[in-house]
Order: structure tokens, then C-alpha cells, then sequence
């Protein structure tokens, strides 16, 4: 069946979790009611019809927009010092703005150059972009137990991680752990929003750091589009269902969109599996040839918007199972193989389940002995 989203559910629904998340109430319901009707009364007031500017991430468009009351109760309390500091992504020019550039040693480059690569939010930016971030990024030495970050602070720095290990904390409760890997910190950047989380060092040694300044300059405009891009598509896709609005930002940084034309082969059954797919625009049909006659391909299934593909492979370590073809133009956007791993943990046994079906589906259409090749 396919619902259509309204536009604004999304970002409304965004803010309420986070709200909820940050106060913790006992009693949800009774919060729910009074967040609802203290928006409502703020866009009554402000003659507003959004409740978003929490998660809006351009800063454009949020300085006309009144925060719903308890954050801007946050705000006045904890954000003097960003309210000032409006920024419009749209309105930046580069040139204007002084680069910040931290002289760095070859063994410290090499090590940044590391753990960059597989920053997420990064795969945003170009290459020059890409080359200013590792010139302002500087190294901070961290000891056993230092708090990065401190929840319900001020956003500072972005923070990569260089092979230490550090705990999440949300409300005094340990939510995860970085592993020696990834990065931290974005949110508070990005929406001009209190820390949502506590950062402890669990072990000696050090970590790069990005100003504030410069992430929002340079990472921000990208980074937020991005996500704002494929929050939609994300949303839709029931399977996700089970990820924090966080981790399905991270997701989104992740994704890289493909464009097709009529008929191009986007899997090929038989191939090694690199990465799934999820379908942004237009049609594939999934067809598989059968063991007794290889040439012969039949067409069993067709799949289209917020539907995905390509996972099974990367679930059970086999090669393809079927190959994927276009149906008019398509735009798909893929998720490599290592993020999947990394990113998609909690929908594994949502996905297994689905797989279970195509089992069946294989011993319908090709009985059980002809099977597929
Ligand atoms: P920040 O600027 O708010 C704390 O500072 C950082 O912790 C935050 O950016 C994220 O980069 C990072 N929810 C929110 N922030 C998280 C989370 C998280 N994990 C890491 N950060 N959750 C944990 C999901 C496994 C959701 C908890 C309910
Ligand atoms: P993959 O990585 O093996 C081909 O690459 C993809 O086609 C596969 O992951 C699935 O995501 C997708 N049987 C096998 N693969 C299917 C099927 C399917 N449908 C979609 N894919 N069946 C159709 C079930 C309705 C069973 C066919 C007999």
C-alpha cells in the first residue's frame, strides 16, 4: 500500500523524539499533550504553520521561525552565545571567510587521512572541501575518563575519532560505544541545539577536533541537505522502522544516489555483492534464470519507490541471487557494504525475516529440484 507522507510530519515527529529524548519525561502522553498544544499556541502567536525549526538544519530559513517553547526555553538558557551567530549556507561566500589551517606533521597526516575516510557525514564533500577540513582539523590529547563532550553544553568542535575508544551516555545511561572509529558531535552544530549526549574517554590518547566555525562553513550546507534529502525516502521504508532518528541520519550521510536509464542491469545474478539498494525514483524488475536453462531469465518481481534490494547477498555471503533491471528511469540510492554492516545492525532480523519469503517464492515458481542457477 502506499501512504503519502504529509509534508512537515516528518520534521514534526523528528522534534518530538528529540524533545523527548532531552527531558525524559515520566509521563509521555501527558508531555506529548502539553509539546503539542505549547507548539500550537507558539504558531498561533508567530503566525508560523511549521513546528520544525529544531531540526531545521539551514539556518536560513530559521531566522524567522520561533523554536516551540521548551526549546527556546533551551535555548535562551544555554544558546546566547549561537543565537547571535546565525549562518545562511546559501548566503556564504567562501571568500570572506578566513580558512583556518592547523600545520600538521606527516605522521599526523597520515593518521587523520586514516580516520577520515570513513567518516560519514564527509562523503558529502568534494575534494577541496574535503582538503579544508583536514587543514582546520586539530588534535586534542584525551585522558582515561576526559568527558568530550558534556550533555545539554554547547557545541564547540566536531569531533573524529583516531583508534580510541568512547562511551555514549543519553541521561546518565549508557546508550553505546564508539570502537576506535567514526566521529561525534555534528547535532549540536548542525541544529543549533544543546549536546544530546555525554562522550567519555575509555581509553588514553588523542582525537581531532573541528571548529564549530568551520564544520558549519564547510560540512553543514552539504551535510544537511543530505540528510534532509533522503529523510523522506528513509522514512518510508518500513524495514528501517526499528533505527533511532539518529542512526537513520547516519544512514543518510551514508547513501550515494545512482541514476539509471531504461533496461541498464543494475545487479547481475551470479556477480560478488558490493552494497543494497534502495529505490528514490521509478521501477526494477528482479528476473532469475533457471538452472536448466541458464539463457532463460524470468521476470519475479518488480519493485519501486521505498522498496530495497541487493541485501540478501549481503546477508548470507552468497553471490547474487537475481539480477536487477530498470524499468523506465530509476534512481536508486546504494549503501555500501561496510556501512550496511555498521549501520544496519537492528533491521537484521526484520530482513532475514523477509528473506524467508523468497525461499518459498523459489520453490513456487522453480520447484524444489530446477531452482534458480
Ligand atoms: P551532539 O553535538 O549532540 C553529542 O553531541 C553527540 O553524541 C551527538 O552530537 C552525536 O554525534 C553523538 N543520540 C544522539 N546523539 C548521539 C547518539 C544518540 N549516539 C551518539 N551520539 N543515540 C544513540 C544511538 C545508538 C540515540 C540515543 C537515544
Ligand atoms: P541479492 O543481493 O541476491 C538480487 O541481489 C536481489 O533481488 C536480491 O538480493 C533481493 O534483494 C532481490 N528472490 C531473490 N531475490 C529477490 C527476490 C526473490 N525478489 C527480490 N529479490 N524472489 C521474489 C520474491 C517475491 C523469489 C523468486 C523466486
Amino acid at each position: 500500500m502506499n501512504f503519502e507522507i504529509p509534508p512537515g510530519l516528518t520534521d514534526l515527529l523528528q522534534d518530538f523524539t528529540v524533545a523527548v529524548l532531552r527531558e525524559k519525561p515520566d509521563d509521555l502522553t501527558e508531555f506529548a499533550a502539553n509539546y503539542f498544544t505549547k507548539l500550537q499556541e507558539a504558531n498561533v502567536k508567530s503566525g508560523s504553520k511549521r513546528g520544525v525549526t529544531f531540526s531545521e538544519p539551514d539556518a536560513a530559513d530559521d531566522v524567522d521561525d520561533e523554536p516551540p517553547p521548551e526549546i527556546a526555553r533551551q535555548r535562551m538558557t544555554r544558546r546566547k552565545s549561537v543565537c547571535a551567530e546565525r549562518y545562511d549556507p546559501e548566503a556564504d561566500d567562501d571568500s570572506n571567510d578566513k580558512k583556518v589551517v592547523f600545520p600538521k606533521t606527516d605522521e599526523q597526516r597520515t593518521r587523520l587521512a586514516a580516520a577520515v575516510e570513513k567518516i560519514l557525514i564527509f562523503r558529502a564533500l568534494d575534494k577541496q572541501q574535503m582538503q579544508e577540513v583536514l587543514d582546520a582539523m586539530f588534535e586534542k590529547k584525551t585522558t582515561d575518563g576526559d568527558h568530550i563532550i558534556d550533555q545539554g553544553d554547547d557545541g564547540d568542535n566536531f569531533y573524529v575519532i583516531d583508534s580510541r575508544k568512547f562511551d555514549i551516555f543519553v541521561g546518565g545511561n549508557k546508550v553505546g560505544a564508539y570502537d576506535g572509529a567514526g566521529s561525534f558531535g555534528e547535532l549540536a552544530l548542525m541544529y543549533n541545539t544543546p549536546r544530546a549526549a555525554t562522550i567519555v574517554a575509555t581509553s588514553p590518547g588523542a582525537i581531532w577536533a573541528l571548529d564549530r566555525k568551520s564544520f558549519r562553513r564547510i560540512v553543514l550546507k552539504n551535510a544537511a541537505k543530505k540528510r534532509k534529502m533522503y529523510e523522506t525516502l528513509l522514512d518510508g521504508v518500513s524495514m528501517l522502522k526499528s533505527l533511532e532518528p539518529y542512526e537513520r541520519m547516519n544512514l543518510a550521510d551514508a547513501l550515494v544516489s545512482k541514476t539509471y536509464s531504461d533496461g541498464d542491469c543494475i545487479i547481475k545474478q551470479g556477480a560478488e555483492a558490493d552494497g543494497c539498494y534502495f529505490i528514490e525514483e521509478g521501477t526494477v524488475r528482479i528476473a532469475m534464470t533457471n538452472k536448466d536453462d541458464p539463457t532463460k531469465e524470468m521476470e519475479v518481481a518488480r519493485l519501486s519507490r521505498g522498496q530495497y534490494f541487493g541485501e540478501l547477498a549481503l546477508l548470507t555471503n552468497n553471490p547474487r541471487a537475481a539480477s536487477v533491471y530498470t524499468v523506465g528511469e530509476c534512481r536508486c540510492a546504494f549503501l555500501d557494504v561496510n556501512a550496511f554492516e555498521r549501520l544496519l545492525g537492528p533491521c537484521m532480523d526484520i530482513m532475514k525475516r523477509n528473506i524467508e519469503h523468497y525461499d518459498e517464492e523459489v520453490n513456487k515458481l522453480f520447484g524444489s529440484q530446477g531452482g534458480p542457477k
